[in-house]
């Protein structure tokens, strides 16, 4: 039978611990996505880009892990996710950025399922843990449109390419600043 109910040994109920857990599958692909693309842009010759990615790839299994600690501090059981279907190669350097874009938005709709989900069970306690994801979900999904931006202002002829890589990899030190 589930238990669906706050008990002395967990602050969560199972159902909220299930969605964790799903959200921990998404961070943990998004991890994996992320180094396959930076893979591929290294092959590439786009090594601002590559960086880039690598980056955000470990950022990714932080937020992955965040999720862990929460979700068992709070006497739930964080699985690790089978993680499988990564693609390993694109069209284009705009193809990846663009599949970053729709991935983003993806991942923030989940987290926004779950804070919903959270607010009408009335489990302020994770409400208030998945607050930091909303945030980090605004600011990803900003710097993926930023780079989109990129490859509309610089254009993708000649030298162009080149120069969006060097954009790209303005682009995470910009948020590092912004963040501290
Ligand atoms: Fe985890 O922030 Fe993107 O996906």
């Amino acid at each position: 039978m589930k238990n669906n109910i706050i008990t002395p040994k967990r602050s969560l109920t199972e159902e909220t611990e299930k969605m964790l857990n799903t959200q921990i599958i998404m961070e943990g692909k998004s991890s994996a996505y992320y180094l396959s693309m930076a893979s591929w842009c290294e092959t590439q010759g786009y090594n601002n880009s590559a960086e880039f990615l690598y980056l955000h790839s470990d950022e990714e299994r932080g937020h992955m892990l965040k999720l862990f600690k929460y979700v068992n501090e709070a006497g739930g059981h964080a699985l690790q996710p089978e993680i499988t279907g990564i693609k390993h190669s694109f069209k284009s350097l705009r193809e990846v950025f663009e599949d970053v874009l729709k991935h983003e938005i993806q991942v923030t709709r989940s987290i926004h399922e779950i804070v919903d989900y959270c607010l009408n069970t009335k489990d302020y306690t994770t409400f208030n843990f998945l607050q930091w994801f909303v945030m980090e979900q605004r600011e990803e999904e900003t710097m993926a449109r930023r780079a989109l931006e990129v490859f509309d202002i610089i254009g993708e002829d000649g030298i162009g390419l080149w120069t969006i890589d060097q954009e790209i990899g303005k682009l995470h030190q910009a948020s590092d600043v912004e963040q501290g």
